[in-house]
């Protein structure tokens, strides 16, 4: 799961029991929803992020963090598409 994912998870897990019950994976999907989980979620985000620990995120760090997602996203592209080769067989 990717850091933001699981931060997004635990801060929606309100009871910490490492379950979401209906209303948490409300939560989970719509953090906006909840005013202590979109701080908890954005702080993770800035941290996440803010690698100098400065408290600001330059555009080289954001740059960084942007090309690590579409790597992510495109890695994970490619392990479908292979999945999806695979089953064609
Ligand atoms: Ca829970
Ligand atoms: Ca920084």
């Amino acid at each position: 799961m990717y850091n933001r994912d699981k931060a997004r998870f635990d801060a929606a897990d309100i009871d910490h029991d490492g379950k979401l019950t209906e209303e948490e994976f409300v939560y989970f999907k719509n953090p906006l929803k909840n005013e202590e989980i979109k701080q908890s979620v954005l702080a993770e985000a800035l941290n996440s992020v803010d690698t100098d620990r400065d408290g600001k995120i330059s555009l080289q760090e954001y740059l960084k963090d942007w090309h690590q997602t579409v790597s992510l996203l495109f890695s994970f592209s490619c392990f479908k598409f292979f999945l999806k080769a695979i089953k064609c067989r």
